[in-house]
């Protein structure tokens, strides 16, 4: 199973992303997580991605393809793979695509997790990661809005779409991706 999980930042990508993999035994790959341990091991991709990360903005699309590259060209024997935060730019979409057609695939599905504006702020203040300074998070939505929110045409007009409320329980959420993977495994 190949699929990518698309949402705002703080919809719950990572959470909801944890129980896909436990479940599906897929691989899980997620760029913010590279990212993160890049800057916590001090490595020049992770200097140069920190003051991106804290400024709010997305890291060049350049430095992410070559992430996924890697990372789904190595994941490519097991179960498959679910890539979440990326992508996040068309450029990133399309590069993902010619990339998996080099290697003979494509993607199954796309879930979008659906949360309000308001509902990702309070989550993300109250998670307090280095990266989520109001000053940061409304920059993060502003860009979510601008560059990432085309992707959900994108992947509607490929038919891969799989909308899934994001709102209430972590469990109730899960049965609900449940529903729209099931079919796809
Ligand atoms: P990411 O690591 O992808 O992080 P995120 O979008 O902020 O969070 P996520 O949606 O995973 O939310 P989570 O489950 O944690 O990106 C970080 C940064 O890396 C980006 O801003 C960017 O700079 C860079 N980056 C990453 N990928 C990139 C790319 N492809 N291109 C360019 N730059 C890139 O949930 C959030 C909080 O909500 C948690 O505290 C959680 O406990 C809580 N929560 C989850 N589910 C809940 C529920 N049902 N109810 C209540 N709270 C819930």
């Amino acid at each position: 199973m190949r699929i990518v999980l698309l949402g705002a930042p703080g919809s719950g990508k990572g959470t909801q992303g944890e129980k896909i993999v436990e479940k599906y035994g897929v691989a899980h790959i997620s760029t913010g997580e590279v990212l993160r341990a890049e800057v916590a091991a001090g490595t020049e991709l992770g200097r140069k991605a920190k003051s991106i990360m804290d400024a709010g903005e997305l890291v060049s699309d350049e430095i992410i393809l070559a992430i996924a590259k890697e990372r789904i060209s190595s994941a490519n024997k097991g179960k498959g793979f679910m890539l979440d935060g990326f992508p996040r730019t068309l450029a990133q979409a399309e590069g993902l695509d010619s990339m998996l057609a080099e290697l003979g695939m494509s993607l199954d599905a796309v879930v979008l997790l659906q949360v309000d504006h308001d509902e990702v702020l309070n989550r993300l203040l109250a998670r307090k990661r280095a990266d989520d300074s109001e000053e940061t998070i409304s920059k993060r939505l502003e860009v979510y809005e601008a560059q990432t929110a085309p992707l959900i045409i994108y992947y509607r007009n490929q038919g891969k779409l799989r909308p899934v409320e994001g709102v209430g329980a972590v469990d109730e959420i899960f049965a609900r991706i449940e529903a729209v993977l099931d079919p796809v495994a």
